[in-house]
């Protein structure tokens, strides 16, 4: 499957299970979805029959309430049957709402708590490294989650290490929940502060497919990838970008139907 395609099909799984479970964070995932697809889909060695193959890249979703986005690129790559996406978040189902390693085949970590997902990160790049083994480490973390202090003790420690092997990469939507991020905490200079801390900076539009296939393949000879993706929260369905309420509207009536027929009316 082409990659516009997969990203395609990604977005059309997050509205499905968005809408069945009534939870959301649709815009969250919506933002997320051409990053995770080119990851699946041109980036990482993946193993869908064999998930804990000592040779896969490691994945880390540390903006977990985006999970569907996820849990959508693992069903698809067949980790695990389609047919499940639609019991997200209900009783009993294995996919929870922030994403779960538990059980899952494909997912390395739970996260959700923010903030967390970096530093498992590093310790996975720093562990590959001192083992001399081949695989590299990605993790993607939402701009508003920059703001918490564990991110930049992560940031630092794999600068100091110089793990080349690490790549991070920065869904920079300027929101964060209810809010724009520069009404939060403001970045002076996200790029600056990436670079500061030892790291190579990449910025890129966090849509476009193959600038994002190029930066996200693209390795330094001795430190970690910062990619800072200009994204746009809610991307594919117009009436949910850039929009706060869709931070954690579910889309029902009407706004479901337009959204399918949106993303199915623009399908390759
Ligand atoms: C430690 C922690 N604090 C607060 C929250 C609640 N929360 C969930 S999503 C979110 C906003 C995150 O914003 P950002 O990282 O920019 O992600 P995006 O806008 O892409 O959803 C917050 C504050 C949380 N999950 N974890």
């Amino acid at each position: 499957m082409i990659t516009e395609q997969f990203a395609r099909q990604i977005r059309r799984d997050i509205v499905e299970m968005t809408h069945i479970s009534g939870v959301s964070h649709i815009g969250s995932a919506l933002s997320v979805a051409d990053i995770i697809a080119v990851l699946y889909n041109d980036v990482m060695r993946i193993f869908p029959s064999d998930p804990k193959n000592d040779k896969r890249d490691r994945f880390i979703l540390s903006k977990g309430h985006a999970g569907m986005a996820v849990y959508a690129a693992l069903a698809e790559k067949g980790f695990f049957p389609v047919e499940e996406l639609v019991t997200q978040c209900s009783n009993g189902s294995r996919l929870s709402g922030h994403v779960s390693h538990k059980n899952v085949p494909g997912v390395e970590l739970s996260t959700g708590s923010l903030g967390m997902g970096l530093s498992v990160g590093t310790g996975m790049a720093v562990a590959a490294k001192r083992d001399n083994k081949k695989h590299r480490v990605y993790v993607v973390l939402g701009d508003g989650e920059c703001a918490e202090g564990s991110v930049w003790e992560a940031a630092m420690f794999a600068g100091h290490n110089e793990l080349s092997n690490l790549t991070a990469v920065i869904d920079h939507n300027k929101l964060q929940a209810n809010e724009w991020c520069e009404n939060v905490i403001s970045w002076k200079n996200i790029a600056k502060m990436w670079d500061s801390f030892g790291w190579h900076v990449i910025e890129v539009n966090g849509h476009d497919v193959g600038m994002l296939k190029q930066s996200l393949n693209f390795i330094h000879g001795t430190k970690p990838i910062c990619i800072i993706a200009h994204t746009i929260k809610g991307k594919g369905v117009s009436f949910m970008e850039n929009e706060k309420i869709w931070h954690h509207l579910s889309p029902q009536g009407d706004d479901y139907v337009n959204a399918v027929r949106e993303l199915e009316a623009n399908s390759i």
